[in-house]
């Protein structure tokens, strides 16, 4: 009797607690959202689509399924459809409960389930359908398995509908449809277009053979794209060197195993000078690099020394190309997928595990030997490339010794035309590069000279993007901003010697300005990364019209702004507007009262932190096509959003 009732209680007290946990897990999720998804921003809306598609990704890992797709249904609602083997629905025995509602409601469960689960999974959203389901006002489950089609809802990540069977099907996979909370996404529940397809394409790109669709319902006009190649990452490669030009016709490709731990790796050089290595591990783009990086550097490095001694290109008595050198005009993806990933980093973006280095290095070394010894006239081509690079830094050392030489006798003198400000204390200092002597006019007359510093710069600044570093170094302009920020740039760039911890830059709010902030920002971009990283990169948004009626005054960012204020406005006395043709034509106090001030002003930070888009649009931008450039810089002339990601 005793021994009855002891073990009914043992039951009745694990149920309850297992009943217990799961409630206070997704209470715990709606309590605090940030600590599940980061933030509670459009960003953090978004995060929750990633949550979805990663476990339709890990389905594709796996093998059991090609073909996801997302759709953005009216009101906001996103459904996430995969062929895969479809969530299991069977009774779980530790809970009682059907496989999927304990999917749906409990933290963490994801990928435990189904015996041996995944070997490969994405490692930055693992946190689950759960928190989804936590934060949205509704969530629906349709699983096609063993024969039928299963239905379960949720509320706010409770149990709405039970688990019921809705038909018969001969097919599997799984649907997912969730409705944000409005009560937790409080900023917006909206989702863009563009911030899903770019990633779904990334993911596309990723995974060889896998087709994403996505499908945008809420326009009249239904707008759908597919993302499918056969290619994987050597089309993601000649998709960034579009608009470039290859100097030798396909990408070169290396794919491996080994320990369980794959590996892919494609590149390919184009006439350029920059670089452009991204790397990810599990599909997640590990921007602060890690050991698959490292690895392929140096294998890289080494395999293009060796074969450059072997077949006379570097004579005995010459040094050894650098890392610098052979990556000169590279554009090449690194694509690794591990069982155990370790992220680390502030972004925890770098990849960690120490044995992914000799693997890549081992991988890849012997098949880009192999490759060069295949093929010849290519092999030549890329020496020549690495071997230009070479000379090409070796004479802009000589040209920076013989600055430093110079500028060491005129005591490290800031530049003449820069109007510093008289505060020494850069968390408080803002250098303003305004375009053209007359805009630097305005900004000196009606700036505050405490801690606001003007650097006004002539005409058209350099396209880094097409220019050698020997080039770069010896531009004047270029020269200026590097002096006045104080940081040094590329390796030598140190975050702790910059001058000011605001770079505003200010451009007309036209075309011309759209051109010189981009040509701006490529050169933080290329050179002082670390600068954009750490926020201290901005964008002023100076007024495009101003509106006078009686004594007061009106200004406008753009001309929506405008019609906007004119409808607002009465109609008498008459409004008048006039059009600033450029900052120039301002006079001093408008423009601080409008763009400089800071309580007025509106201040645009950039931001990184999504490194492919910007490097795709710089490319676009920068390289030598000159249609999507004139086409991006019209739709983006007066929006620099865009660019922050
Ligand atoms: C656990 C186990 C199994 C599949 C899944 C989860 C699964 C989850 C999701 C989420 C979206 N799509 C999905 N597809 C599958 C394996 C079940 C089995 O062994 O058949």
């Amino acid at each position: 009797m005793n021994d009855l009732t002891n073990e009914k209680n043992n039951n009745q007290v694990s149920y309850d607690e297992s009943q217990i946990q799961v409630l206070e897990g997704l209470e715990a999720v709606r309590k605090r959202p940030g600590m599940y998804i980061g933030t509670t921003s459009a960003r953090g809306l978004h995060h929750l689509v990633w949550e979805i598609v990663d476990n339709s990704i890990d389905e594709a890992l796996a093998d059991y399924c090609d073909h996801i797709e997302v759709t953005i249904e009216k009101d906001d609602w996103i459904r996430v459809s995969d062929n895969g083997r479809g969530i299991p629905v069977g009774l779980q025995e530790a809970t009682g409960l059907p496989a999927v509602e304990v999917i749906m409601t409990v933290l963490h469960a994801g990928g435990k389930f189904g015996g041996g689960g995944y070997k490969v999974s994405g490692g930055l959203h693992g946190v689950g359908a759960s928190v989804v389901n936590a934060l949205s006002e509704r969530t629906e489950v349709t699983v096609s398995r063993e024969g039928k089609k299963h239905f379960i809802a949720f509320s706010c990540g409770e149990l709405a509908e039970p688990l019921r069977v809705i038909g018969e099907t001969d097919q599997t996979g799984t649907t997912i449809r969730f409705k944000a909370d409005p009560d937790i996404f409080t900023e917006t529940t909206v989702y863009e277009y563009d911030i899903l397809a770019e990633r779904l394409k990334e993911l596309a790109y990723l995974n060889r053979g896998l087709r994403i669709t996505i499908t945008d319902e809420r326009p009249d006009e239904i707008r759908q794209e597919v993302f499918h190649y056969e290619g994987g990452i050597r089309s993601y490669v000649e998709h960034l060197n579009e608009g470039k030009e290859p100097i030798h016709e396909e990408p070169i490709y290396v794919e491996g195993e080994r320990d369980g731990i794959s590996i892919e790796i494609a590149l390919q050089y184009n006439s350029g000078f920059g670089e452009h290595l991204q790397s990810f591990a599990n599909n997640i783009n590990t921007h602060e690099g890690g050991t698959h990086e490292s690895g392929f550097k140096t294998a890289l490095t080494r395999v293009v020394n060796d074969y450059a001694r072997k077949n006379k290109f570097l004579k005995e008595e010459e040094p050894n190309l650098t890392g610098d050198d052979v990556r000169e005009g590279l554009t090449a993806i690194i694509s690794v997928k591990h069982p155990d990933p370790q992220f680390e980093g502030q972004t925890k973006t770098k990849l960690g595990n120490s044995e992914v280095s000799t693997i890549t290095n081992s991988l890849f070394a012997e098949g880009f030997q192999r490759f060069l010894l295949e093929n010849p006239t290519t092999s030549r081509i890329l020496m020549d490339k690495s071997l230009m690079a070479a000379r090409a830094r070796m004479a802009a050392k000589h040209a920076r010794e013989t600055t430093r030489r110079k500028s060491a006798l005129e005591v490290s003198s800031l530049p003449g035309k820069l109007a510093d400000c008289s505060s020494r204390k850069p968390a408080e200092s803002e250098l303003y590069i305004v375009e053209g002597d007359s805009a630097g006019g305005s900004a000196k007359g009606g700036r505050d000279r405490h801690f606001q510093a003007i650097l006004p710069l002539r005409g058209k600044v350099l396209n880094v993007e097409k220019a050698s570093i020997d080039r770069v170094l010896g531009n004047a302009e270029i020269r200026m901003m590097i002096t006045a920020l104080g940081t040094g740039i590329g390796s030598d760039f140190d975050l702790s010697k910059a001058r000011y911890h605001k770079v505003i830059i200010m451009t007309d709010a036209d075309v011309d300005g759209a051109h010189i902030r981009t040509l701006l920002l490529t050169f933080f971009f290329r050179f002082m990364r670390p600068l954009i990283e750490a926020g201290y990169v901005y964008i002023a948004q100076p007024p495009l019209y101003g509106i006078k009626q009686g004594r007061k005054e009106y200004y406008c960012l753009d001309e929506e702004e405008l019609d906007a204020k004119l409808q607002e406005l009465p109609q008498t006395p008459k409004p008048s507007v006039s059009r600033f043709k450029g900052l120039g034509e301002m006079n001093p106090e408008t423009l601080w009262e409008t763009t400089m001030n800071p309580e007025n002003r509106v201040l645009l930070q950039v931001q990184l932190e999504n490194a492919v888009e910007a490097n795709e649009i710089f490319e676009q931008l920068m390289g030598d096509e000159v249609e999507p450039r004139r086409q991006f810089i019209e739709d983006n002339a007066a929006n620099v959003q865009n660019l922050d990601a």
